[in-house]
């Protein structure tokens, strides 16, 4: 049977993320559900930048590999790969992004407030800035040439919001790709408006208490319902959800498109 034997060709394990990600979870969930529990199947706690170099590594050598995939994320552009149907529909058809902010920002800085409610890209566009920052652009240049090249769309963002001198505001975000995109542009766009903006990046976590004990005003890095959903609930109460900024970000188990037999997550058992 070539499914067992891809299970055991990878040590029946998932190439996994950084422990705190919200699709670790999901995915633990998603094992349980399609009884790969029971198995010898285990997921594998690691970072995102080893589970892209091991991908790399099963792609130059055409080895199975299985793992915790999404996008936007350049993985889908530079690798062919394929998500594996989930019919119990554990991760969700689709994702969004949203904006999240701490109580009491809209009376304290109304202006970044409205900028942020207004904030709303394309998955597209998203993956445009992240690509740039792959191929060796800072993330602040990479964000400043898209706000250049998208004027009425920024402008949309900012119109009418007086300016401000200097006051400051702080974001938080995880250091993945696609944060370090969206966090640098909105950064950049409060910068224009005469905000003093710092950026700081943390694990998954400390992201949400940090606007839940209003240690830091806002994040656009809250992928939801599924994936960040334990969070969500978590602090539920203790911010304010501005709603989505993206629409149509996906995640899931991941696989190259050349694993021909696996095509859904019962297949791996
Ligand atoms: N991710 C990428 C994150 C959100 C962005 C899917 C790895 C997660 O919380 O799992």
């Amino acid at each position: 049977n070539p499914k067992q034997s891809v299970g055991k060709q990878i040590n029946y394990t998932i190439t996994g993320i950084e422990a705190g990600a919200g699709e670790m979870a999901t995915t633990q969930k998603a094992m349980k559900a399609y009884g790969l529990d029971k198995g010898n199947w285990q997921l594998q706690t690691s970072s995102t930048a080893a589970m892209l170099a091991t991908l790399g590594k099963s792609i130059r050598y055409k080895q199975p590999i299985v793992i915790t995939g999404w996008t936007p994320h350049w993985m889908f552009t530079k690798y062919k790969l394929k998500f594996l149907k989930d019919p119990k529909n554990i991760y969700g058809k689709t994702e969004d992004i949203h904006t999240i902010v701490r109580k009491g920002l809209k009376k304290d800085k109304p202006e970044a407030y409205e900028m942020l409610n207004r904030f709303n890209w394309k998955p597209e566009q998203m993956s445009s800035v992240m690509l740039k920052v792959n191929h060796g652009e800072s993330p602040r240049k990479a964000a400043n040439d898209w706000i250049k090249q998208h004027k009425s769309q920024v402008d949309s963002w900012t119109k009418g919001l007086k300016h401000v001198h200097g006051q400051k505001i702080k974001l938080t975000y995880v250091a993945w790709d696609s944060e370090i995109a969206s966090t640098n542009l909105v950064a950049n766009v409060l910068r224009s408006m005469g905000y003093k903006v710092t950026i700081q990046a943390m694990e998954l976590q400390p992201m949400w208490a940090s606007i839940a004990t209003k240690a830091a005003d806002a994040t656009v890095s809250a992928w939801l319902p599924n994936t960040q959903g334990l969070y969500y609930k978590d602090f539920k109460g203790r911010f304010v959800d501005l709603g989505k900024n993206l629409h149509g970000a996906k995640v899931g188990l991941a696989v190259p498109t050349y694993m021909k037999n696996v095509n859904t997550i019962s297949d791996l058992k």
